[in-house]
């Protein structure tokens, strides 16, 4: 009797190896922007290091750095349609397709970093989150990238008054070009790629990041001025697609999740290190840093860029206030 049994387990279990063998290895493309020793891409590296190792190889993900994969608006196009499978985006590009995303990148919504890794991290994410998923994109984690500051090759910028006139690169999406202009600046949509010899042809004057992309793309080599208004502290997301997420199977969206929330435990960590890191390398590298006296002229310069916004948007007015009354 057991010598049947035991054969039979046998025969079942190799059976079920040969269907897990016959279930080809799957492979996931991933999309970056992001040199290949920025924290985000180490992260990302991190959560295709796990996803292998935890379904034996079966499915692994790769990611292409460097933006070769074509422009963040793009890639958001193709990460709903399934296209590609997975990448790492700023909210900030994706509030054009998901309005809920776009109230993190309202001017001065989150009062600092630590605060927003809290409201992320329970129901304002949650409800972003949910949005999200209503277009075709799932997020397996929360980056961080810090706060945007301007930086521009003409002069330092103190007051609002300072970003009069000033041709300003921003990212893709409305909301920033009305930043910009409620300045009386000049903004100018562009892709990440083309900043760089932008400003130093003169196309722009400048353009606003976090010191790490102002470190990685050597921006700061042609716009020496760096101006901390952290005017924008906007999160950031590995995510997947959701037309790909859906033809896992359990198990591996479990995996996927987890890892996915593992990388962003990470990234945060990595985080905080190359900023410090970056601030050091842009001042050797000749970039004045000034500090804002007071962020209070600029917090009142933004209110047409709230009341546009909720006026277009009402039924996002909740999530706005919660964020805005949060301690
Ligand atoms: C960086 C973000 C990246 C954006 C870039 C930009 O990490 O996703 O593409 O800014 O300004 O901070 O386009």
């Amino acid at each position: 009797m057991t010598k049947v049994f035991s054969l039979r387990s046998a025969l079942v279990g190799s059976c079920l190896a040969l269907a897990a063998s016959s279930v080809a290895a799957q492979e996931l493309r991933g999309w970056n922007i992001h040199v290949e020793d920025y924290p985000v891409s180490i992260a990302m590296e991190s959560f295709a290091a796990e996803v292998a190792e935890r379904t034996g190889g079966e499915l692994t993900a790769k990611t292409f750095h460097n933006g070769v994969l074509g422009s963040q608006p793009d890639a958001i196009e193709q990460l709903r349609l399934g296209v590609l499978d997975f990448g790492e985006f700023s909210l900030g590009p994706f509030g054009t397709s998901v309005p809920e995303a776009n109230v993190v990148s309202l001017p001065f919504i989150f009062k600092s970093i630590p605060q927003m890794y809290e409201l992320m991290d329970g129901d304002v994410g949650e409800a972003i989150s949910a949005g999200m998923r209503a277009r075709g994109v799932v997020p397996l984690g929360w980056y961080d990238a810090g706060a945007r500051s301007f930086y521009n090759s003409v002069r330092p910028i103190n007051t609002p008054a300072d970003v009069e006139g000033l041709k300003i690169r921003v990212m893709s999406n409305d909301l920033f070009v009305r930043m910009v202009e409620s300045m009386d600046g000049n903004a100018t949509p562009m892709a990440f790629a083309e900043v760089y010899q932008s400003i130093q042809t003169g196309v722009v004057d400048g353009a606003e990041n976090n010191p790490p992309s102002y470190e990685s793309t050597s921006h700061y080599e042609v716009a020496q001025y760096y101006s901390l208004t952290e005017h924008l502290i906007i999160p950031e997301c590995l995510c997947m697609s959701k037309k790909s997420f859906d033809k896992l199977t359990p198990e591996q969206q479990t995996i996927v999740m987890e890892a996915g929330h593992n990388s962003a435990v990470l990234q945060r960590e990595l985080w905080q290190a190359r900023e410090a890191a970056s601030m050091e390398i842009v001042q050797a590298g000749g970039t004045t840093v000034n500090t804002i006296a007071d962020k209070g002229p600029f917090q009142a310069a933004m209110a047409p860029v709230y009341d546009g916004f909720l006026e277009a948007n009402p039924d996002l007015t909740d999530l706005v206030n919660m964020i805005r009354n949060a301690e």
